[in-house]
């Protein structure tokens, strides 16, 4: 079958331990981009997300949130859906891995793989760690996971095994002949040495807890979380349906052209996910690509490191598109980035009200003002100056250098050079001067007036095309206000300089991009701490409410300049207040449940090294094992320490003592005269990760 014109992208199935927060937005969005491109380019698109809703640190999210693991995942499934569709991801299809549709073909993935002989019975003993599900090669009890920094727990069970050795030689081969496989290009030396460093046999299902895909044939074991989840992208287009239209649509789609992702997952989509389908007989996605991380505060932003902010807080008082056109080209894509509330209103106000909110506002006003509305075209009654070639000429080449930056998924390059014209045609109105021009009279004065505008009109066009699938909403305006109709029925290929139509009428002429005052970057904030308590909590009913604040846009001026430059966004307040205590030194409920203190069980403690009151303990608070360092070792033996129950406040930022990272507090009253720590403790017995209110 021609599959010639088809595209099919996928996002990571997101874990519904957390809520999403800007990171999971931001893979989104760049599929989003990606996707309402390839469809503008004439593309049978399929773009696929999804949750990914089993294993061991699902189950325990669940319990420790006093509910079932798929109660729990429905309602944070629930929410990632309900961001997406708000912040108007173009998606074809949500996964749930909890769905039938999604067992049967995981299941049937299974049974490929053990008719081909690739599964075996064994017997694992070694350290896997419960945040990445991932197991832990070489590392001895006590070791933390090389990736996330979190102590791993021995597991010691009868496994499943995928003959992942077996794969070795034929992945490097792939890699070879295939140099676009693995993007970029550092994730892909990093993929070609794990991989030449040897590769073992990998333990595919688990059978010490229940929460997953029964393995066929053998229910005692549920199927290996990674193993389920991957499968996802083949499952969503039908892989193992009865149903003959879901049958067309897995050899329509399949494979997958692009599986976009965050670089702490590339050894899963690259060396599992290939390995498995190479072992099902089923053909390999055409490219992963790995993104750099969001960084805030100089770290990953992370529900675990309790730096995260929600993309709400940023959509619900700057709109969607500024926080698509921030991510996109402000971060190098592949590389880290960093998030910040006064880096997005600086990027709006710069580009988006002053440059390209400046010239479509002028321009438009102007054909209104001076020629009834109505598209003027450049007269012959006036020879053509070599600044309007100028403008021609770099619109043209702006097309071709676009187009290609964006297929090389170098994104802000491509709005880079597009914001270069936009500068170069507010540049040329300032020289040109209609409005002087409007002032004279006479048939040439009108014809020069007309040519001007026409090349403003036709370069703010061609932009509006380029940058629609990083700005839908405000591309749509413009492309209304140019008179042009529904933007998305636009053909991108056909896109050249000259196409805008002699007399066409403009629409209602508004402005798109009011610019963003100082209160915007409180107003994010504020958002973000009102979120806070809810999200401390780790449950996952329905997200805090949000206030509707006076307006939901920046500023909201009634008009935009019609000319000259407006003034770059002053520098604003780095943090949020912190909410005030009343004069009496009381807090609030609310202030108190910020607090996240629950009960845990300490299942390893030492002391630290040259420091005589510190202690290095692993407690388990249900969720995850916690590496917390405290100052208790005066009062406390280590050995003594272990199996005991303690309380810890869980959401506390890590910080390092002695180079160890501390991830919360053990609470202890301060006993004596010399505040001898007593560790708070219960008369009743109570479950690990219960919490304290
Ligand atoms: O890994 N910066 O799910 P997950 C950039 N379920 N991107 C980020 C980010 C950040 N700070 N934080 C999250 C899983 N992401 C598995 C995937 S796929 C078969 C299974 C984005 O909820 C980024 O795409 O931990 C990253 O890879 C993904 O969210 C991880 O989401």
């Amino acid at each position: 079958m021609d599959k010639g014109n088809k595209f099919y992208i996928t996002t990571p199935i997101y874990y519904v331990n957390a809520r999403p927060h800007i990171g999971h937005a931001y893979t989104t969005i760049v599929c989003d981009a990606v996707a309402r491109r390839k469809r503008m380019l004439g593309y049978d698109t399929y773009f696929l997300t999804g949750t990914d809703e089993h294993g061991q640190k699902i189950e325990r999210s669940a319990t420790t949130a006093g509910t079932t693991p798929q109660k729990f995942a429905d309602s944070v499934a629930a929410e990632f859906r309900a961001l997406f569709e708000k912040m108007g991801i173009s998606y074809n299809d949500f996964i749930r891995t909890t769905e039938p549709r999604h067992k049967q073909g995981a299941q049937e993935l299974w049974k490929r793989l053990q008719e081909k002989g690739f599964i075996y019975k064994g017997t694992y003993t070694g350290q896997y760690c419960v945040h990445d599900e991932a197991y832990i090669d070489g590392a001895k009890p006590g070791d933390p996971c090389p990736d996330c920094g979190r102590i791993t727990e021995t597991v010691s069970e009868e496994n499943y095994y995928f003959k992942l050795s077996a794969f070795a030689d034929k992945l490097l081969k792939h890699y070879q002949q295939n140099p676009d496989f693995i993007r970029p290009e550092t994730r892909r030396n990093e993929v070609i040495a794990f991989v030449k460093s040897g590769l073992r046999d990998l333990s595919v299902s688990r059978s010490t807890f229940k929460w997953g895909i029964p393995v066929p044939g053998d229910p005692k074991h549920v199927m290996y979380v990674w193993l389920d989840a991957l499968s996802n992208y083949c499952t969503a287009v039908g892989l193992g349906s009865k149903d003959k239209e879901e049958q067309q649509k897995f050899d329509r789609y399949w494979p997958a052209d692009v599986h976009m992702i965050g670089k702490e997952i590339i050894r899963f989509h690259a060396v599992y996910w290939p390995a498995f389908l190479m072992a099902a007989e089923l053909p390999l996605p055409r490219a992963v690509i790995a993104h750099g991380w969001l960084l805030f505060e100089e770290s990953k932003m992370s529900k675990s490191r309790g730096n995260i902010v929600r993309a709400e807080s940023v959509i619900d008082v700057m709109g969607n598109d500024t926080l698509r056109y921030f991510l996109l080209r402000e971060i190098a894509f592949g590389q880290d980035g960093s998030f910040s509330f006064d880096a997005v209103v600086q990027r709006y106000n710069s580009d988006l009200a002053n440059d390209l909110g400046n010239l479509s506002s002028r321009t438009l006003t102007m054909i209104n003002r001076y020629f009834g509305g109505s598209v003027p075209y450049p007269s012959p009654l006036v020879a053509k100056r070599d600044a309007d070639d100028t403008i021609r000429d770099q619109a043209q080449r702006t097309i071709a250098e676009f187009n290609q930056l964006f297929d090389e998924y170098q994104f802000n390059r491509a709005l880079e050079s597009a914001w270069t014209l936009v500068a170069s045609v507010n540049k040329y109105l300032v020289e040109q001067e209609p409005w002087i021009v409007s002032e004279k009279e006479g048939e040439e004065n009108k014809a020069r007036l007309a040519t001007i505008l026409y090349t403003a009109a036709e370069a703010l066009r061609v932009v509006t095309a380029l940058a629609y699938p990083v700005l839908p909403e405000s591309a749509a305006k413009i492309w209304l206000q140019l008179g042009l109709g529904d933007i998305t029925k636009f053909d991108l290929r056909e896109l050249k300089w000259g196409q805008l139509p002699l007399g066409g009428k403009l629409g209602k002429v508004e402005p798109v991009f009011p610019r963003a005052d100082k209160s915007t970057i409180e107003r994010m904030q504020q958002m973000e701490q009102e979120r806070k308590p809810a999200a401390a909590a780790q449950t996952s009913t329905a997200t805090a409410p949000v206030p509707a604040g006076e307006g939901a846009r920046p500023g909201q001026p009634a008009t935009q300049a019609a000319h000259g430059p407006t003034e770059a966004a002053p520098a604003a307040k780095a943090a949020a207040p912190a909410a005030a205590a009343a004069p009496d030194g009381k807090i609030s409920i609310d202030d108190f449940l910020k607090v996240e203190m629950r009960v845990g069980l300490v299942k390893h403690a030492e002391k630290v090294k040259g420091a005589d009151k510190l202690l290095r303990l692993e407690v388990d608070i249900g969720s995850e094992v916690r590496q917390v360092v405290a100052g208790i070792a005066v009062a406390y033996e280590p050995e003594k320490l272990i199996g005991r129950k303690v309380v810890i406040v869980a959401n506390l930022a890590p910080r390092k003592l002695r180079g160890l990272e501390s991830n919360g507090m053990i609470v202890a009253a301060s006993a004596g005269e010399d505040g001898k720590p007593v560790l708070a403790s219960f008369l009743e017995d109570v479950p690990i990760g219960a919490k304290l209110k």
